[in-house]
């Protein structure tokens, strides 16, 4: 039996319950109470080893259950902070789904068992799956935002998106909005900083809730924070609206939860709350916090505990009595207990489970599917300029493509279009794209690699179909974690619930003549080694076309890597293929057939290969060069077979020989075709150092045709 019918009324003080009504006072106590008493049945149930992590949102019930009240299930997108479990049950979360996760159980709707319990994520109430990164979260809802604002202009590229794969979960509404949160450990992360800066500067429907319980495990808030207080650090960012509460409190955080969402959805610009919350539980069970606490620390927070608080002002204003209140929390008790038996019985995910949602059910860039023909035409073009038209190609079919970086855009001042040609990229490899699609579509972004990354994989999310741009692989670090732990993992975490088909561009190499170590950084086996993602890297402009297109249209996450010292070579151009010509990916290109010795290679030392094979066959000696192309997925049909035609193999690459990509693609040939082989599998790459400034030293660093040709007449000895 509902229990609000059972409520004797009582006459309720207006401006003290700012406007609430028995009924939803009642409610949120309900939320708090079921939130609380989730935990604690998990906890018991670590304790008897039946789960295996607990992370409480005790002391955080009272703002979350407030927010959930203003959010709307299925229309605003929740990034939702591992602590928001009463904002998960307010919107729709039921304490089943969240036992389920506990249990790791296959029907565990966040993950299908993959993640720890408290990470979120439901697509049908817009609650996008969160990770275990404190702070990558924010960028992410930025971008969520964006796609908020580009669909309302682009109709078109809402529609497109729902006819994608997974966009039954596609949705806009226009007074949606965008929420996420963290704690005030989170707000440290340079990620936020970046995240408060294009929220501000774009106007963003962006809602920020900061639950500060003081500490961060065992940090406290004032090392954590200058001043101890992140809502007076962020005062000053225009067009915030930032207020501070006592989040303990319902009813104080419904009033100021009330004024800032609607803040947000009158597109006046983003909001914060600063939360004061508590943490009675200790971090997690695997802390104790008598290690760092004092023990008056503990006691004042059990005064502030929002639970006991709430029911003594139910009960004082006369809306509950105290056996109303124990029935409410009987029935509770009941709920949970039923939801932790049947979450007890719940089926587990299967062994051969683990490998589904890596990538993409739906769309195989190696399928067949993507095999075409070049309809070539036209003057012969630069591998730079191809990427720019592939681009415009793209975007003319698809409206759901949008391009951003840093300086990618023409000229981000409008006017100034009229009287400049343009900047479109520092190597121009989107030039005139903003002028031929608006500034919407394509424009610059502050510099910061995290968000660049972070923003598209919100827009991604959300159906949209980013291609960023880092505009050289040496600054690509800061971005690491949103590549690595969130770009990679999104599908594969939410098991197939979420995707992230974005594609970076990302300008990488040497061979520059004065690039210096930080202008000529290789290191795509850092990617490669990363689930999750696709990899290329073309060699000619002809391959840039083709692996681009297919970059795009796949529903993967692709790092499209584009080497700087091929961008305006001569010996690489190719007439343009025509709007749809594709290239799978996972299929090397035949560069050279050969019978004595072949050559596995790719980007910058293709060219070197051949080189060095045109000299070695006026000495009668007959090289097959193969370019991988794509290094992820890589063709070792393509290789097992040069292997066995010429029984000696030669892996040129120009990232370091020590654990560079070829070094993989060695050990699997003598790992895997031992026998084929008449001599050791040779690897020719770049020293283990660093690129000089000084050309002559780069000339040494890097492999170089000489290199090669003295490795194949010493392979050949054997
Ligand atoms: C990027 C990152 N660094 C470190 C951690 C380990 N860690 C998990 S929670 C946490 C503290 C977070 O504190 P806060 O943001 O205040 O949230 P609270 O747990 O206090 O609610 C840390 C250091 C992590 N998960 N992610
Ligand atoms: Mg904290």
């Amino acid at each position: 039996m509902a229990l609000q019918t059972r409520v004797k009324l009582a006459k309720l003080d207006a401006p003290k319950v700012h406007g609430l009504d028995h009924d939803t006072l009642i409610r949120i106590y309900r939320t708090m109470f079921l939130s609380r008493r989730l935990d604690d049945r998990e906890i018991q149930l670590k304790r008897q080893n039946k789960i295996y992590f607990q992370i409480s949102s005790a002391g955080h019930e009272a703002i979350c259950a407030a927010m959930g009240l203003f959010l709307r299930p299925g229309v605003d997108w929740i990034y939702p902070y591992y602590r928001d479990r009463a904002l998960c049950l307010m919107l729709g979360v039921t304490p089943l789904e969240t036992l389920l996760a506990a249990v790791g159980a296959k029907d565990d709707p966040s993950s299908g068992g993959r993640q720890m319990p408290s990470h979120w994520g439901q697509p049908k109430l817009n609650i996008v799956s969160k990770s275990s990164c404190t702070g990558t979260q924010f960028v992410q809802a930025v971008g969520a935002a964006e796609a908020t604002l580009y669909y309302e202009g682009r109709p078109k590229a809402l529609a497109q998106a729902k006819r994608a794969p997974l966009g039954e979960y596609v949705n806009h509404e226009r007074d949606e909005i965008v929420y996420v949160s963290g704690g005030d450990g989170a707000t440290s992360e340079g990620e936020f900083w970046e995240s408060l800066n294009v929220a501000c500067a774009k106007k963003l429907p962006l809602l920020y809730l900061v639950e500060d319980n003081g500490y961060a495990i065992s940090v406290p808030v004032e090392v954590q924070t200058a001043g101890g207080s992140i809502s007076k650090l962020v005062r000053n960012f225009p067009g915030l609206h930032v207020a501070e509460c006592d989040g303990t409190d319902p009813i104080e955080s419904y009033s100021v939860c009330k004024e800032a969402v609607q803040y947000c959805r009158e597109r006046r610009g983003p909001a914060l709350i600063h939360a004061q919350v508590t943490r009675p539980y200790s971090h997690s069970l695997s802390d104790d916090e008598k290690l760092y606490k004092s023990a008056e620390e503990r006691e004042e927070e059990a005064r502030r505990d929002p639970i006991s608080k709430f029911a003594l002002f139910l009960v004082r204003e006369g809306i509950l009595d105290q056996k109303q209140i124990e029935s409410l929390e009987a029935e509770i008790d009941n709920e949970v207990r039923e939801a932790a038996d049947q979450a007890l019985a719940a089926e587990e995910p299967s062994i051969d489970s683990i490998r589904m949602n890596v990538y993409s059910p739906d769309v195989d860039p190696a399928s067949a599917a993507f095999e075409a023909e070049p309809q070539l035409h036209g003057a012969p073009k630069t591998m730079v300029e191809m990427v720019a038209l592939t681009l415009a190609d793209e975007m003319a079919r698809d409206e759901r493509i949008t391009v951003f970086g840093e300086d990618v855009a023409d000229a981000s001042r409008e006017d100034n279009l009229r009287h400049v040609k343009g900047k479109g990229g520092v190597f121009k490899a989107t030039a005139g794209l903003q002028r031929k699609y608006g500034n919407d579509r394509v424009f610059n972004t502050p510099l910061a690699e995290a968000s660049i990354v972070g923003r598209a994989l919100g827009m991604a999310t959300r159906g949209l179909k980013p291609v960023a741009e880092i505009q050289f692989f040496d600054y690509i670090w800061p971005a690491m974690m949103q590549i690595r732990d969130e770009l990679c993992v999104m599908r594969w975490r939410s098991n197939g619930a979420f995707k992230a088909p974005v594609v970076i561009r990302v300008a990488i190499g040497g061979y520059l003549t004065g690039g210096g170590v930080y202008h000529s950084q290789s290191g795509e086996s850092i990617f490669t080694h990363c689930p999750g993602l696709r990899v290329v890297m073309p060699s000619t402009a002809l391959d840039v076309a083709g692996l681009l297109h297919t970059a795009i249209r796949c529903d993967d996450p692709v790092m499209f890597l584009e080497h700087k010292h091929l961008y305006r070579q001569p010996y690489n151009r190719s007439e343009h293929p025509g709007p749809d010509f594709t290239i799978p990916f996972g299929k090397a290109r035949m560069v050279k057939e050969g019978s004595d010795l072949s050559i596995i290679t790719y980007g910058a030392v293709v060219h070197r290969a051949e080189v060095a094979a045109a000299q070695l066959e006026r000495e009668g000696i007959s090289v097959e060069i193969i370019d991988l192309r794509s290094l992820s997925p890589y063709d070792w049909e393509a290789i097992a077979a040069t292997v066995r035609k010429t029984h000696r193999v030669i892996v040129a690459y120009e990232d370091m020989l020590s654990w560079g990509y070829g070094a993989e693609i060695a050990a699997r040939i003598a790992d895997e075709l031992f026998e084929e082989l008449d001599a050791p599998v040779r690897r020719v790459a770049a020293m283990d150092t660093f690129c000089a400034y000084q050309p002559k030293l780069e000339d040494v660093i890097l492999p170089q045709t000489s290199h090669i040709t003295a490795a194949v007449k010493q392979l050949l000895e054997y």
